[in-house]
């Protein structure tokens, strides 16, 4: 009789805690699997030629997801083709004064920082950058200059922005130039030739800045932005209104090739790894992830050792060539870095640079 009872009570336990069990499961994972799987798929939206395209291979292999990028070439295009919806972007690459717009628009989404756990490898500086303090929405990625690209076998540094915006009809670079297809970007240096705020709301500096960029049209080959570099480096231009990595891609492909910032001075940015708000939570899983992989400090010297532009990742230095780090056009000397500008966010003024740049295009 006893051992009846107590084989029933040992059943009866048995029984409890299986159901104990099958409830509380879910609720108290003890394993540490996280509540969703990532996605196997994320789209990357990005800039051209800024990325190492091995380092999709080994986050594939690593993880078992698969990265697929395309890419814009002004961060106005980029945000166009977000709102334009339907695209389906889980990780997109901002310059920092986007980053401020896309935030006060609700369109980013916050970043789960017990996913990312590398982002101590950053540079102190760039965990708490005036746009997006503590990375709450947005991780560093590569930071650069605006300036001038020119063929030095053919003509010597530029020294003012003037070769730009007071082009000699007489000089090599005549119909041989092209400058950047960016509103912002003509804008500013323009106005930094003139002397002035690249982030000026005053109407009569606008006005003149205006004038200076048609007066450059009749210099120009083109505006453009992904392939300056490719055409200095091939002789079909002789100057380059663009951004140092990419020259510096233009300089490796023809040693001729070199970068100055004038001496009124240029644009200095940061372009940061960021989440549309738009996404599902198992791809922002998987873009976390592969940001978390970009912070890795042999994988973000990856990143740099193809785009010829400075990391914010401090950790990756110590994967980078001497020569690399030591290059003034890649890490600007302390008196460039004075005359080096960053594009603020406008807000409403944003849309007088858009019609006044259309005007520039208009222009004959
Ligand atoms: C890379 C373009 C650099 C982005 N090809 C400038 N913000």
């Amino acid at each position: 009789m006893k051992t009846r009872w107590i084989a029933i009570g040992v059943l009866l336990s048995m029984f409890l805690s299986a159901c104990g069990r099958a409830t509380a499961t879910p609720e108290v994972p003890a394993t540490g699997v996280p509540a969703i799987q990532p996605a196997s798929e994320i789209q990357l939206f990005n800039w051209s030629e800024y990325i190492d395209p091995a380092i999709y291979d080994l986050f594939r292999q690593e993880y078992g997801i698969t990265v697929i990028e395309s890419n814009f070439a002004s961060n106005e295009e980029m945000l166009a083709k977000l709102q334009g919806g339907g695209a389906g972007y889980d990780l997109i690459v901002p310059s920092d004064y986007y980053v401020g717009i896309m935030i006060e628009e609700g369109m980013l989404a916050e970043l789960d920082h017990s996913v990312i756990t590398n982002l101590g490898n950053l540079a102190q500086r760039f965990q708490d950058v005036p746009y997006d303090p503590g990375n709450r929405y947005c991780v560093p990625y590569q930071w650069g200059t605006s300036g001038l690209g020119y063929n030095s076998s053919l003509m010597d540094a530029p020294q003012s922005w003037s070769v730009l915006f007071d082009p000699d009809p007489n000089a090599v670079y005549y119909g041989r130039t092209t400058m950047l297809d960016d509103p912002r970007e003509a804008f500013a240096a323009a106005l930094i030739y003139l002397g002035y705020s690249a982030n000026t709301t005053d109407d009569a500096q606008l006005e003149e800045a205006k004038q200076a960029l048609i007066r450059a049209k009749a210099a120009l080959l083109g505006y453009d932005s992904d392939q300056f570099e490719d055409l200095l480096a091939a002789g079909e231009t002789v100057m380059a209104h663009g951004w140092n990595g990419d020259i510096l891609m233009g300089q490796a492909e023809n040693p001729d090739i070199s970068y100055v910032i004038p001496q009124e001075g240029g644009v200095v940015w940061i372009d940061n790894m960021c989440i549309p708000i738009t996404t599902t939570p198992e791809r922002r899983l998987a873009a976390e992830m592969f940001i978390n992989f970009i912070l890795r400090p042999d994988i973000g010297a990856m990143v740099s050792q193809f785009t010829y532009y400075a990391t914010p990742n401090q950790a990756a230095e110590a994967y980078l060539d001497e020569d690399f780090l030591s290059d003034p056009i890649v890490y600007p000397p302390a008196d460039v870095l004075e005359r080096l500008q960053y594009i603020e966010p406008l807000g409403e003024y944003e849309s007088v640079y858009q019609r006044l740049w259309d005007e520039v295009k208009a222009a004959p």
